[in-house]
Formats: structure tokens, sequence, C-alpha cells
């Protein structure tokens, strides 16, 4: 009985996001959903990839959070329009929760839509939220084994960024090791060594983000 009313709540969520999508797609705009742990740096690659992109797209961002509104503040500050989703203690986004945010934003003024997704490397990676793609953080602090104990996040995702890169020789991380895993799971993946904080990899992660925005405002 219990295990039938999760899959009716997870097909009625496919449906939302089934109808998110179209609705997007109707006005061009690209939908991307960023997952990783707390701290793994989503904010910080939002901000730097918005920093060199945007005078080629028009970029808002939903902030999820359990709660604050810190991330929406440093966004507000950049003048991104934005809109801070809290879950009030919920582990991940649901499409619904997207849904009812959607008609906050002026759609004909964007391109792009960031959402920053709970910090957690599980269940958001079960829930679709009419994402046009993913991008799955692992900073380089995690540990280089989290592929593995995380199976679904980095096997459901289009994107895997390996944040912290500038920090890769004091943690012993084993990228290689990280890429084969992330490939076993997932051979379609492409893989991006990054430093939110240098810059270094980006304009090779913004290369690949360009071709993905394209195809769909296309
Ligand atoms: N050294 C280093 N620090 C980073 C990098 N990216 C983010 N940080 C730091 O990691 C911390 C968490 O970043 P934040 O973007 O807030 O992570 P979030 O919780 O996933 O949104 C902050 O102190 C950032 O300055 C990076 O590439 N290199
Ligand atoms: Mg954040
Ligand atoms: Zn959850």
């Amino acid at each position: 009985m219990k295990i039938k009313v999760v899959h009716q709540i997870m097909e009625w969520n496919e449906d939302v996001s089934d109808e998110i999508k179209k609705e997007l797609a109707r006005e061009k705009v690209c939908l991307i959903n960023v997952m990783g742990s707390p701290g793994a740096g989503k904010t910080s690659l939002i901000t730097s990839i918005i920093n060199k992109l945007g005078d080629k797209y028009r970029f808002g961002v939903i902030e999820g959070d359990i709660a604050g509104q810190i991330d929406a503040e440093k966004m507000k500050e950049m003048g991104i329009p934005v809109v801070q989703l809290n879950t009030d203690g919920a582990c991940h986004i649901e499409a619904m929760s997207i849904q009812h945010i959607l008609p906050d934003f002026d759609m004909s003024e964007l391109d792009v839509i960031f959402v920053e997704n709970i910090g957690n490397l599980v269940c958001p990676a079960e829930f679709n939220i009419g994402e046009d793609f993913r991008i799955a953080i692992l900073s380089v602090p995690e540990g280089d084994d989290k592929v593995c104990k995380y199976p679904l996040m980095f096997a459901t995702t289009d994107a895997l960024v390996l944040n912290k890169y500038d920090m890769a020789e004091y943690f012993d991380f084993d990228t290689e090791r990280v890429i084969n895993d992330a490939v076993d799971v997932n051979p379609d993946v492409s893989v991006f060594k990054v430093s939110s904080k240098t810059g270094d990899g980006l304009s090779e992660l913004c290369e690949w983000l360009c071709k993905k925005i394209e195809k769909v405002m296309s």
C-alpha cells in the first residue's frame, strides 16, 4: 500500500514535469537543474556561468533551499531575476513547485532559468522538474568515491562538473577513478574539471552549455 502511494506521487510529478517542459519549449526558455551536495559550489558555479554568458543569454534563477534566502540575495545583487523556493524541510524540489513559480518570471525576457536544487546527492535525482538537462556537481573535497556511493545522481545527469578543481592536489583526488565510475553508470556523461573560484575550466563547460542552450532556443 505504501509503495503504491509513492509510485502515484512520482507519476504525478512526471506529468507536471512534462507540462513544464512543453510550456518552456513554447517559450523557447531553457531550464537547467543544478544539483550537488551542500557546499559543492552550486551557487558559485551558477554565478560564474552567468558572469561569463550574461551578454549572450538572459538568465533567471530559482533558488531551492530548505530555509532562508541567502543565495537568492546574491542573485538579486547581481541584478538577476530570482525566486526563492523554501521547501520547509523537504530535501528535494518537485515539479509542482516549479510550475507554481514560473508565472513569476516574464518569459519573454528570459532565455535560461537555472534551478539550484536542494543540497543533497540523493533524492533530487529522482524528481524531474521540467528541466531540459541536468548538471551534477561533485566538488573535490567531497572525495573521489561519491559516484559509486550515489550512483543515481551521476547516472541521470548530462554533465558532471568536478568543482573546486583548484583543490585537487590537496585532497588526493583520483580524477580518473571518478570519470571511470561516472562513465560506468552513464556512458554519455560530459565531464568538466572546473574551479568556480579561479575560472579554470569554465570555458569548456560554457562551450558545452551554449550548444545545449542553442538547441532549446532554436
Ligand atoms: N576553492 C574553491 N572554493 C570554492 C569553489 N567553488 C565554490 N567554493 C567555495 O565553496 C563554498 C560553498 O560554495 P557555494 O557556491 O555556496 O555552494 P552551494 O552550497 O553548493 O551553493 C563557498 O565558500 C565558496 O566560496 C571552487 O571552485 N574552489
Ligand atoms: Mg547555494
Ligand atoms: Zn528528498
